[in-house]
């Protein structure tokens, strides 16, 4: 297999570009799909401070560094959710996230739910009686927006890549979840309280992010987080890879092709919903909310009060 654009030998064959790539050239591909979606998607520009979530694994250390590699500014964001103690999951997922920085120079932002939420988010979830992946999304959520704010950053960069997209848009229509299929998007923008929030990543596919990882010999936690184990996204993701391997081109062209047609969902939301009015001011902490206190302060407020007392308390 020769890379197309130069005749060397090719590191990863794309069948649904029907073409193959050297290591640089693979790179140089990488780097176009994600200047097309920040272009195409008015996600940012160069005067703007990104804040990139980073977990540790490859998609998320793939985007910070394909953002430092296009010259944006770009601060990386670590939530440690105290999985599985020292030496487990989140404790090397904050390693490799912390090796990066340091390798690269570049700030690192970390947030500990131990310190901060008061237990690791199995604890936190069970003493809020919400499920784990439910209080993990919440925390994120408002974290990831109140610390962009509060440190002047104007947008907030996730690495969702094809493949996560189209399994969120597989799930959201089997279940007909219209509000979501309306807000679906790489790229919303920034609205009162809320700080800008895209996703870079999402013309490339995860055995590509995968690959730019390797290739840029970047290190990453290969392990998932033990807790997606069962979850319906990787279900809808085997289902899709399946499509894939008979047809190349699927995945990309469900999902950018939604993307073509998302306005027509929109529409019909927006008929079937009163029309939203601005949000609504949290009483306990200040953040946006649709009711008077936020999801976040709902859930620790639970926590605070559960029968086991606060998670990390002795
Ligand atoms: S939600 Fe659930 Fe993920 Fe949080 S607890 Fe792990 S699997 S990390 S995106
Ligand atoms: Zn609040």
């Amino acid at each position: 297999m020769k890379c197309r654009k130069c005749a060397k030998k090719a590191v990863i064959g794309l069948a649904r570009h029907h073409t193959a790539f050297c290591r640089n050239d693979f790179i140089e591909y990488c780097e176009s799909q994600v200047r097309r979606a920040i272009e195409d998607d008015k996600m940012f520009t160069r005067e703007d401070r990104i804040l990139v979530a980073v977990s540790g694994g490859k998609d998320s250390l793939a985007l910070w560094d394909l953002l430092l590699r296009l010259g944006y500014q770009a601060t990386g964001l670590h939530v440690d959710l105290g999985i599985g103690g020292e030496g487990g999951y989140s404790g090397d997922s904050l390693e490799k996230t912390k090796q990066y920085a340091a390798r690269r120079g570049v700030e690192l932002i970390i947030h500990a739910v131990p310190d901060e939420e008061g237990g690791g988010i199995i604890e936190v979830a069970r003493a809020a009686h919400r499920a784990t992946c439910s209080a993990c999304g919440t925390i994120k959520r408002y974290q990831f927006n109140r610390i962009a704010a509060e440190h002047g950053f104007t947008v907030v960069a996730t690495g969702h890549n094809l493949d996560d997209e189209a399994a969120r848009l597989l799930g959201n229509l089997l279940h007909w979840q219209w509000d979501y299929l309306a807000k679906q998007s790489p790229a919303l923008p920034e609205e009162p309280g809320w700080v800008r929030k895209v996703k870079p990543f999402y013309r490339l596919a995860e055995r590509e992010a995968a690959a730019y990882a390797v290739l840029a010999g970047i290190e990453y936690i290969v392990e998932e987080c033990p807790l997606a184990v069962g979850s319906k996204l990787i279900v809808y993701k085997e289902i899709l890879n399946r499509l894939e391997e008979e047809s190349p081109g699927s995945k990309q062209q469900f999902y950018l092709g939604f993307l073509r047609h998302q306005a027509a969902f929109a529409k019909v939301a927006e008929r079937a919903a009163d029309a939203p009015g601005p949000p609504n001011i949290c009483l306990r902490c200040g953040q946006p909310t649709s009711g008077e206190v936020c999801t976040y302060c709902r859930l620790v407020e639970a926590v605070a009060k559960s029968p086991e007392g606060h998670p990390a308390s002795p």
